[in-house]
């Protein structure tokens, strides 16, 4: 019963375009790990015939107990409530450069400090090289930058806004080679996306997003509720499912996240459906024992598609700072990422940190996460994001 309230209240004030139900979740690096049950490797070979199973009972509100509730609540001549999606909200740009707002204004103050419409000397250049380090946009980044200057102002005056311009320059070349769309290829049926990442990264919120844009292409969805070490976030994915119209393949809290992963491939395929989106538990990439829980995930997968999975796309906190790069370089290497999702962005957010991973590991970055909503999830652009980190536009 309680748990039906947030439901009915956001529906009843109309406020529908309000995020998946909010995990209230600590940092990564603070968040300890989810207990493991114990995942003896089981004979997938002989793996049951998949059990389609049906959404076990809402999670959060039922449609009737809802619309009952709106019906007492709003007398019948009464209009009926605007559209949330109407409301006044914020571009998603807007969102992107406010949540960059602490890394820009870090930058731009520094900067603005270092260059007051004096010669460019080397000590200046020294000063904004660490400037540019400690906003996390890396070595490389950094001397690029400096470099720029040096052949092209040195001894000469130069503004603040001079070097804001050149470090967008540089920050959009870094980022330029990686900023790609996720392919779904249509002979995979299903195209088999794998999301991975530490506690509270966003991806279940993601995969969301994901479901929501691949349905409005006209995809067919299924998404499997691969974090089995909660209830809470099995239901977190059928909300998901209902909000989107995914069906979604499940099993209670304390299955067996390999088993399950098999069972939901065979049944989309079965389906033909074009799309597969596995979530998986979050777990931080130091515990070595939950990164082989991992591996196990995928080696089930590749039992019923070799190819499988044909996206392994890790969500990234964007209020991470430097872990970051560890996350990518440990999940990389277990679980073989393809592709890299920024989440909250529209947050406080550190984005600088993106440019190092790029200019490391020049993994494709698919797309950013600009809020909690379902259409809060842009593919990702290195000309705005650029101009976001630079304090422009
Ligand atoms: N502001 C903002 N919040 C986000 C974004 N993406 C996810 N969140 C929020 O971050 C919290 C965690 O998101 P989840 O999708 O549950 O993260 P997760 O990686 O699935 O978490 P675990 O399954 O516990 O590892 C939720 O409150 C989300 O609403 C985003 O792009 N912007
Ligand atoms: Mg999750």
């Amino acid at each position: 019963m309680t748990d039906r309230k947030p439901g009915f209240f956001k529906r009843l004030f109309g406020a529908t375009d309000t995020p998946a139900p909010p995990e209230t979740r600590p940092e990564p690096a603070d968040n300890p790990p989810h207990p493991v049950p114990p995942t003896p490797e089981p004979p997938h070979d002989a793996v049951p015939a998949p059990e389609a199973v049906p959404f076990p009972g809402p999670p959060e509100t039922t449609p009737d107990y809802v619309e009952d509730l709106e019906e007492l609540a709003a007398p019948p001549a009464a209009p009926p409530p605007p559209a949330p999606q109407e409301a006044p909200r914020q571009g998603w740009f807007a969102r992107l450069a406010s949540g960059l707002k602490r890394s820009s204004d870090q930058l731009t103050g520094s900067i603005g400090a270092v260059f007051t419409k004096r010669k460019l000397d080397a000590a200046m250049l020294d000063e904004l090289e660490d400037v540019l380090i400690q906003a996390d946009l890396g070595v490389d980044t950094a001397l690029a930058i400096t470099e720029t200057l040096r052949k092209d102002r040195y001894e000469r005056d130069v503004s603040g806004e001079e070097v804001r311009a050149v470090l967008a320059g540089e920050v959009e070349k870094a980022l330029a080679p990686v900023a790609r769309p996720l392919l779904i290829d249509a002979a995979q049926k299903p195209f088999i996306i794998l999301m991975i990442g530490v506690n509270g990264s966003g991806k279940t919120t993601t995969i969301g997003k994901l479901a929501q844009k691949f349905s409005d292409e006209g995809k067919s969805v299924m998404l499997a509720a691969g974090d089995t070490f909660r209830a809470a976030a099995i239901e977190q994915l059928q909300v998901w499912g209902q909000r989107t119209g995914a069906p979604v393949i499940a099993r209670p809290a304390g299955a067996d996240a390999s088993g399950l992963a098999f069972d939901a491939v065979t049944q989309a395929r079965a389906e033909g459906r074009d799309v597969l989106i596995i979530d998986t538990a979050g777990r931080l990439q130091n515990r070595d024992e939950l990164m082989s829980e991992l591996e196990k995930i995928i080696r089930v997968i590749k039992k019923v598609d070799p190819s499988a999975p044909h996206a392994t796309l890790l969500t990234l906190d964007a209020t991470t700072g430097q872990n970051a790069l560890r996350q990518v370089e440990i999940f990389g290497q277990r679980a073989g990422v393809t592709g890299l999702v920024m989440t909250k962005l529209d947050g406080t957010a550190r984005g600088g940190i993106l440019v190092a991973i790029a200019k490391k590991f020049g993994l494709p970055v698919h797309f950013i996460g600009v809020g909690e909503g379902v259409g809060d999830l842009e593919p990702f652009t290195a000309a705005d994001f650029a101009r976001a980190i630079a304090g422009e536009g």
